[in-house]
């Protein structure tokens, strides 16, 4: 009799999550709680879940832009003028690895049109330059170096091409598409296809309208384990260009969101764009109950932050003395990664080929600050007590998919932190187990100062990760409270760091 009890109970689990997917649709008779209930079920997909869990990943902007000193280039550009005569691949690669990224992304072709790979299909390419005599191919070169390194490696082609002469008419979707499959076919396994948004004029004055059907089918037969990223359906840009994501981020969003005329609307269009910190986002929160209450479906659809470690895109002597320090990285991953989003952080190679000293130098130091920072988890020392949940030992176990949560299906919760001794902190970190979905919507933490409880952080979302950073905290006892999820909240990591705020 138990065993038929075990069985059926397995097969009901096996069932529910049989009905977690990336897309769900809303039917008429849904009310709001219905459509709060079957957004707590929206789940990433595999490569979404990938995706996600490498929290920081980089970009190399490089190309003709970076020989002209130009942020975007014309396609008029006399390409003899590339010519990087150092580059080492491996040295970009091995930088990022240093710091802790994960993957790595090169602008095989940006707005100029000029190709870093030999393509068949265009005479505006790395073989018409004097680099290796024209028998060079730096995506090749990439793409091996990321492999030799066990890192994550993805591909940017931007859609916008100034130089070829068919942009603005389907010739010229049979070019990217082309050009497309190059990519996909000849450099092994592609982690991440990254189309930009801008969209402007090409070389004939035409806007080109572009058949985004063609590509995602293409990249899901080649390369299905890729994410697509911006002009795609599985990563989304998260609005600015500062590094600076929302602190409510949802990535469980009304389907909408992700059809392709909204996609290009949202994506970047603005003209040599410099990050700045106050770069404004079209909406403050995407995914609350009140966006959903009229959606007519739901899907997974997470956040990328990106910015430049330097003020433009493409490398810039007169930049050297403006890349970010280990400090302000920390920030940035603080308001990227920490705010349930993957830190796209680019950093460009320079005319030799190589990633400057400066860069280099504050990417170690960042790594090394991230590693001491988050190797000692102050929570793990306590002794819990006044739990009103299960499983407190997944807590600290460093695994996403063991959490923490209610009894039943309460939508709050209670956990109390003791020590013997004082301890200081200024972060709190959160994870939910994202596998089963994002539930939590507000949270609370404080800590006892001898008399009462005082409030030092408090927050919305969680989702893949959340930080906080507040003054430090000293105590000997700490108290956390989920306030409000869309179902039983899970939370698969709790972490109280002390961030040393010197750069
Ligand atoms: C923007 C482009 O216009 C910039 O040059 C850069 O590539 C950035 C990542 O995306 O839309």
């Amino acid at each position: 009799m138990k065993k038929t009890l075990i069985v059926l109970s397995l097969l009901l689990t096996v069932k529910a999550y049989g009905q977690q997917k990336s897309i769900v649709s809303i039917s008429k008779t849904d009310n709001q709680s219905s459509i709060i209930a079957k957004a707590a079920n929206v789940v990433s997909s595999p490569r979404q879940l990938r995706w996600q869990t490498l929290e920081l990943t980089a970009f190399f902007h490089f190309g003709i832009n970076t020989f002209t000193d130009r942020e975007w280039g014309d396609g008029k550009e006399d390409i003899s003028k590339f010519n990087p005569k150092l580059l080492d691949a491996e040295q970009w690669v091995k930088t990022i690895k240093a710091a802790g990224f994960k993957q790595a992304i090169i602008t095989a072709k940006h707005h100029d049109g000029f190709c870093l790979w030999p393509s068949k299909f265009t005479t505006h390419s790395i073989k018409n330059t004097p680099y290796k005599n024209g028998k060079g191919d730096i995506v090749k070169e990439v793409a091996d170096a990321c492999r030799k390194y066990n890192i994550g490696f993805g591909i940017y082609l931007s859609p916008w091409d100034r130089n070829n002469p068919s942009y603005g008419s389907d010739a010229y979707n049979t070019y990217f598409v082309n050009q497309l499959s190059e990519l996909l076919t000849q450099y092994g396994k592609v982690d991440e296809v990254w189309f930009d948004g801008a969209n402007g004029e090409g070389p004939n004055g035409k806007k080109q309208v572009y058949d985004f059907d063609t590509w995602y089918t293409l990249i899901r037969k080649l390369q299905p384990q890729a994410v697509i990223a911006v002009q795609g359906p599985d990563v989304r840009w998260v609005g600015t260009e500062t590094g600076v994501g929302r602190e409510t981020e949802w990535s469980v969003l009304p389907m909408a969101e992700q059809s392709q005329e909204k996609i290009a609307a949202l994506s970047q269009k603005e003209v040599n764009v410099i990050p700045t910190l106050s770069g404004s986002y079209k909406d403050q929160d995407r995914g609350s109950r009140s966006k959903l209450v009229n959606a007519t479906g739901l899907v997974w659809y997470p956040a990328e932050t990106d910015v430049s470690i330097r003020p433009g895109w493409f490398y810039h002597t007169n930049e050297d003395a403006k890349v970010k320090t280990p400090k302000r990285l920390m920030e940035v991953y603080f308001t990227s990664v920490g705010r349930n989003g993957v830190l796209l952080l680019n950093i460009p190679p320079n005319t030799d080929g190589l990633i400057a000293e400066s860069d280099v130098r504050n990417l170690a130091a960042f790594g090394q600050k991230m590693r001491s920072t988050f190797s000692n988890n102050i929570a793990k020392m306590a002794t819990l007590s006044a739990i009103s949940g299960k499983n407190t030992k997944a807590l600290f176990d460093g695994k996403l998919n063991t959490y923490f949560t209610t009894l039943g299906k309460d939508t709050t919760t209670k956990i109390e932190l003791n020590w013997s001794k004082d301890v200081t902190f200024n972060i709190l970190s959160l994870q939910e187990n994202i596998a089963i979905g994002q539930r939590i919507e507000k949270f609370e933490a404080e800590y006892f100062d001898g008399k009462q409880w005082i409030n030092f952080s408090s927050g919305t979302t969680v989702g893949y990760k959340r930080l906080l950073k507040f003054n430090a905290v000293t105590t000997k006892k700490v108290r956390f409270k989920i306030l409000s999820s869309r179902l039983n909240p899970t939370l698969a990591e709790f972490g109280l760091y002390l961030l040393d705020e010197k750069d």
